[in-house]
Order: C-alpha cells, then structure tokens, then sequence
C-alpha cells in the first residue's frame, strides 16, 4: 500500500468508521479455510462448539493463520499503525433459516478496551455475506457519536453475549448492508452501531470477526491476554499468549481456556455468567 492510499484509507475510515469490501484472499482460498472449519465439525458431528467459537485462533492453526492474513493486517495498520495485537476472534455462523441475528450495538459497551478511537474489527466472510442471508448492517459516522446506552435482552436468538442493544432508536433506511464475497472483509470501529438480520437462506452465512488493537491500548477491567501479530510491543499492558502448534492440541486447549476466561471476566462483568454464546 502507498503512503497515499494508506492515508485515504485512514481518512475515510475515520469519517464513514468502516471500509468494505477489501479482498483478503481468493474465494477458492475461503473455501479452504471453510473446508478445514467444515472437516471439524463433520468430525465432531455437529456445528462448532459454541465454546469454541470464541478465541478459535487459539485452537486451530488455520484460524491462527487468519489472524495473520497480511492483507487483513495491512488494512488494519492502514487505520491503527503499525503495532498490532489480536484480542479476540469470535465466529458469527448463521444457519440456514435458524432465526438469529444481532441487534443494533456497538462493540465497545462491555470489552473494557480503551482509548477507543483505534479499536477495529475485521469481519471476514467465509461464505457469501448477503442481504438474504443475514450480511451486517452499519450506520456509517454512528462511531462520532461516542458510546450510547445499552439493555441487555439475553434473547436466545440473539448471537451477542448479553443480547444487547444500543437504547437509541436506528434508523434503519439509513443503514449500509455489508454484503461481502467469501474471501472479503470489512472493517469496523469499536464504536460504530451495527447489526445483523436473519438468514432467510437455504444455506450457512460464516463470519469471522477478529478484533485488533494498538499494542498501547489498555483492559480496564483485568489483567487481560492478547497475540502480537505485527510490530513490536513496548507497552506490555497484555500477557502474550502463543498460538497452537497442532489443531486442538493439549497446549493449545489450556490457552484458549485461559483466554476465554478473560474474556468471560470482561465481558460478563456484573451478570454473574460464566459461559460465552454463539
Ligand atoms: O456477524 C454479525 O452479524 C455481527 C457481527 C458483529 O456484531 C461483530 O463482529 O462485531
């Protein structure tokens, strides 16, 4: 990328707070990734493990290899610099016609991350993202607005671990439909309204989120874990935590639990649960 382009991407980023689609690899590379994630669950005889669909870097090294996908990574260093952590992955799989769907919200609310304004998001589709199927939405400059309230619902069909929703109204005629080919991304600030309807297909809707920081943000609420996947880090306000060396491993099972109970601490905090949602 040009300093050029790299800055026009920044700008636009910070005034939209997103950016799509941006190819991270072919679609016949996708479906490799979907295959190794599809072999699993033939394997195990049903749909991820909703505890495994948290931190699922930690787990398989094809989801490790994603993290690291330079393309994601450029477009991400493109807005955060470049000293770059991987917090979180989260798989967002929607059935076909399950009825689940993510309520307005912005990702900031409970993660305890801060200074919010380099906190992103690469969403990046394994399948088709479609209006049919349920693809995001986002209200573009929504992020300028700061963080707003929100209700936890705990509904069961809603994807998000407390099933919040932002308490101000969306105008949802204003919104972006965040259709994507498998293989492409989008990126999202922490503090942009965003949401998700159904899928009314016939086939699976497969998202990856993998939330990215600067190496000098900071966890407000705990001694957090993070995996430094560009740059240098000269802050160590994270512990960091090794990838897998082999698919499910003992080694990697105990990281991912150590890292998901961070994240349960974080993200539960005050609602006394104990086990993330998917
Ligand atoms: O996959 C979806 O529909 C929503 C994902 C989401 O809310 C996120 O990645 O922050």
């Amino acid at each position: 990328m040009t300093p050029e382009s790299k800055l026009a991407n920044r700008e636009a980023f910070e005034r939209e707070g997103y950016q799509f689609p941006i190819q991270a690899m072919t679609a016949k590379e996708a479906a490799g990734y979907r295959a190794q994630l599809e072999a699993h669950e033939t394997l195990n005889g049903g749909p991820l493990q909703s505890n495994m669909r948290h931190q699922t870097h930690f787990l398989f090294t094809w989801a490790y290899e994603l993290v690291h996908n330079p393309k994601i990574l450029d477009a991400v260093e493109a807005v955060i610099g470049p000293d770059i952590l991987c917090w979180a992955t989260n798989f967002f799989i929607k059935e076909a016609k399950d009825g689940n769907y993510v309520s307005w919200h912005q990702d900031a609310t409970y993660w305890g991350l801060e200074p919010t304004d380099k906190i992103v998001t690469a969403w990046l589709a394994l399948s088709e993202a479609s209006v049919e199927n349920g693809a995001m939405k986002f209200l573009a400059g929504s992020h300028r607005s700061g963080q707003q309230p929100h209700k936890d619902t705990f509904h069961e069909n809603n994807l998000l671990s407390r099933g919040q929703e932002v308490e101000v109204e969306v105008d949802e005629d204003r919104a972006t439909d965040v259709t994507l080919s498998a293989g492409e991304f989008s990126l999202h600030h922490v503090l942009l309204a965003h949401g998700s309807h159904p899928n009314h297909s016939d086939g699976r809707r497969i998202g990856f989120a993998i939330r990215y920081i600067p190496t000098s943000a900071r966890q407000t609420k705990l001694r957090d874990a993070a995996v430094l996947v560009r740059g240098v880090d000269n802050y160590s306000h994270f512990d960091l935590l090794p990838g897998p060396e082999a698919d499910l491993d003992e080694a990697a099972l105990a990281t991912h639990a150590d890292s998901t109970q961070r994240l349960i601490a974080a993200v539960y905090e005050g609602t006394g649960k104990t086990e993330l949602r998917a």
